[in-house]
């Protein structure tokens, strides 16, 4: 094997990865520039196996979206709408609670709750919603509102982003979904969402979560107009985040779709990139314990490969997912935690429900 890494001129990889030692940005941006998917997949797979041995996980969640009017209205995005838009929605505490108490026949273990930047809804509707759902269903895990979304609930509360991260824990707040990173060069952030959080302080307050003791996710959306170097940038970031604070549970990439976006004369992603990113980010973040393949936006079938190139989680039964579909994915809104099952284990992983922390719920052998 490594005169076959060797050949496609990652061998100098290959070792640090033998060696445990940290990649460099060069490097990063290398494995990105190599068409060599198999050598740069054999790469992550090292990495993979030695953090999650044959495990690939999967969770039972739902996920909840309580309203897509938003005042970022980032041009990558077909979810966000304007208050006036004729596709504009909120829900009320008590819808939310119904879409809830509608799944209680389910072995549904995470909520998975996310919005826009909601113009006038009050920051006592936020709390009210994390109580209602708690109501509902007392066990479940509420993994809710993005860094962007806290950050805009701290000023609604007048707090600073660490007493609001501690009011939203005391009101049932579980861990913090990793959506809103985007691509933190501010170039990206001008040219495709100039109203949203910085990426320096979408980073600050994750760090804040992490001190407070709450675990959160992180994403990057590409596939757009960001730059390989600006990829890396992005992963680097993270990684000097996680080492600064350690709250980090999973790392996403967010495979971009354009449809009905501004900038729906894009094109879709390839099944290579979708790869790449997976087992670029696998080998850039050392001290990220899981990578994501979330089939929603790559197809079940990719996610699955992807278990080789990277990826130890396949995200979950989801249910009735909307931001990806408003964009035109063509995969189904739901999977059955049985069909998640079956890919797992004809990719040859041991599945593993999970909870949101990682507790291991089953594991199906
Ligand atoms: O924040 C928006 C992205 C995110 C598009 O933390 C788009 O485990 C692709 O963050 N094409 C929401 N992506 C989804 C998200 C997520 C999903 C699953 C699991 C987790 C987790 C997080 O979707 C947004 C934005 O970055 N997004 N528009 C689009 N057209």
């Amino acid at each position: 094997m490594r005169k076959f890494i060797e050949q496609a001129g990652l061998g100098s990889i290959l070792d640090k990865v033998e060696a445990g030692e940290r990649l460099s940005g060069a490097d990063g941006l290398q494995l990105f520039q190599n068409d060599n998917i198999l050598a740069i997949g054999y790469l992550a797979n090292l990495v993979r196996e030695r953090l999650n041995g044959n495990k690939a996980y999967f969770i039972y969640n739902q996920h909840i979206n309580y309203s897509n009017i938003c005042t970022n209205l980032c041009k990558f995005c077909a979810f966000g709408k304007d208050k006036e838009s004729a596709l504009a929605y909120e829900m009320s505490v008590a819808e939310v609670k119904d879409k809830v108490r509608q799944r209680l026949d389910e072995p549904i273990t995470e909520i998975h709750m996310v919005g826009g930047i909601h113009p006038d809804l009050p920051f006592s509707y936020y709390l009210d919603l994390l109580r209602g759902i708690k109501e509902v269903r007392p066990e479940v895990h509420i993994q809710a509102f993005t860094c962007v979304e806290i950050a805009h609930l701290a000023t609604l509360a007048d707090q600073s982003v660490d007493e609001t991260l501690a009011i939203l824990k005391e009101a049932g707040l579980g861990s913090i979904p990793g959506g809103g990173a985007e691509v933190f060069a501010p170039r990206i952030r001008q040219l495709t969402c100039e109203r949203k959080l910085t990426g320096q302080d979408w980073i600050k307050v994750a760090q804040a979560a992490h001190r407070q003791g709450l675990y959160t996710n992180a994403t990057m959306l590409y596939g757009h107009i960001e730059t390989l170097e600006e990829r890396i940038e992005h992963l680097e970031a993270l990684r000097q985040a996680q080492d600064e604070t350690g709250g980090f549970l999973a790392f996403i990439p967010l495979a971009f779709h354009p449809k009905n976006t501004e900038m729906s004369s894009l094109s879709r992603t390839s099944g290579i990139d979708d790869l790449k990113n997976i087992a670029v980010a696998r080998l850039m973040l050392d001290n990220f314990p899981h990578i994501k393949a979330y089939w929603v936006m790559i197809g079940p079938k990719m996610a699955q490969v992807a278990l080789s190139f990277g990826a130890d989680d396949m995200d979950g039964t989801v249910k009735e997912e909307v931001i990806t579909h408003m964009a035109g994915a063509d995969t189904d809104q739901a999977i059955g935690s049985d069909t998640l099952i079956r890919l797992i284990k004809e990719a040859g992983r041991t599945p593993i429900e999970r909870g949101t922390l990682y507790d291991v719920i089953e594991s199906h052998n």
